[in-house]
């Protein structure tokens, strides 16, 4: 008998995912409460579309027929090096490379055709960050982590500068043991966030999030948070980049995620000077430059507290 996991494991490794683990497809109870009680207390902002199908969410049998197994697939972006410079507005490091949407997408196809041609009777769907699937706790229950009390997936030997996605399938695997939460009493994230986001362990208001007020709200950022926000443009790695399990983050050597030769080294002076034609060419086919929202907040560079 051939060993499916081990099969699709290595698979997974030489399209690139850095882990991959296994769980059941169960339905989220309780998970399924924290998140509507998280909603119903407004943490979710203009994010309107996190209201709409909560059951799906909830319960993967709602997004594939027959769901047995959840096959979550961690990414690694951590760089190898950042931004220079002390007076540049800041972008996180997810988005330096070509949108993950996009990358990750296009590997777990590749990754779902093998597990077809492993056995022709499985079905399956992909998923990475747009679907309504909570992504951290599936990865939790597949063992590749636990959500720390940033709010995001940490694992013990890589850290939590991972992208998460996962395929569905109709087929049922051996669940993955789930990792056991590390934290302890640490609380660096915590102290660490400018604008008090993280307003107890693992609870997010994401209004007051830097990655919502720079990429998800669609006005200015408010006046209230300017001088907080400080040099970060477009999304913010503080609460990760405090934790201290990300010492042991080893930078990727991933082709598609790298930035554009020119990105790490311009300075303020370029950025706001950036016409549109060079913004296309140097951060074109990132997330951030997809959305639109990075190319309007550039008007507030001269604005920022750098
Ligand atoms: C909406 C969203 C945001 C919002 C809200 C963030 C949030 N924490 O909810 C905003 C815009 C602020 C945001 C920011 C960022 N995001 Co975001 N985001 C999402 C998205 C689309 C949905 C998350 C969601 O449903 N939130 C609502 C809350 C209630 O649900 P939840 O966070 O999943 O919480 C559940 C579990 O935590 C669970 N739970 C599990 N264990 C435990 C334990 C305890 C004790 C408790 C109480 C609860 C609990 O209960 C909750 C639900 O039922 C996911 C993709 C996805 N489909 O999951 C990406 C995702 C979470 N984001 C991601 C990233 C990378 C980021 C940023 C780092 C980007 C940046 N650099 O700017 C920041 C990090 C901010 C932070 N500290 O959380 C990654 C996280 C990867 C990882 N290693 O964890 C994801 C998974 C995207 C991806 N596919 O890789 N994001």
């Amino acid at each position: 008998m051939i060993d499916l996991k081990g099969e699709i494991r290595e698979k997974a490794l030489e399209l690139g995912f850095t882990s991959c683990g296994f769980a059941h497809a169960d339905k989220f109870e309780e998970m399924g409460k924290f998140f509507k009680d998280w909603i119903s207390e407004g943490f979710n902002g203009e994010m309107e579309y996190l209201e709409r199908n909560v059951e799906k969410r909830i319960n993967p049998a709602l997004l594939v027929e027959n769901a047995q197994t959840v096959i979550s697939l961690l990414t690694n972006y951590y760089p190898a090096e950042r931004q220079k410079g002390k007076e540049v507005p800041l972008i996180s490091i997810y988005t330096y490379g070509e949108d993950y949407h996009v990358v990750i997408k296009r590997r777990l196809f590749l990754l779902l055709d093998y597990i077809k041609k492993l056995d022709n009777g499985i079905n399956g769907r992909v998923f990475v960050d747009s679907a309504p699937v909570l992504e951290k706790a599936w990865a939790a229950r597949c063992g590749l982590g636990w959500i720390g009390k940033n709010n995001i997936l940490i694992n013990e030997e890589v850290g939590s500068f991972h992208f998460i996605s996962e395929i569905i399938i109709d087929y049922e695997l051996e669940s993955d043991s789930p990792a056991p939460n590390l934290c302890g009493e640490c609380r660096k994230c915590i102290d660490a966030c400018p604008t008090k986001a993280l307003i107890a362990p693992h609870k997010l208001d994401a209004r007051k999030c830097i990655s919502y007020l720079t990429i998800e709200q669609r006005k200015n950022v408010p006046d209230n948070y300017k001088e907080l926000i400080a040099r970060n443009i477009y999304g913010c790695d503080i609460c990760q980049d405090a934790c201290p399990w990300n010492k042991f983050a080893k930078p990727h050597n991933d082709k598609e995620l790298m930035p554009h030769e020119e990105l790490l080294g311009m300075t303020k002076e370029e950025w706001e000077n950036m016409d549109e034609e060079r913004f296309k060419k140097i951060l074109g086919n990132t997330a951030a430059g997809k959305r639109g929202r990075l190319w309007n907040r550039k008007t507030e560079i001269s604005d920022m507290n750098i």
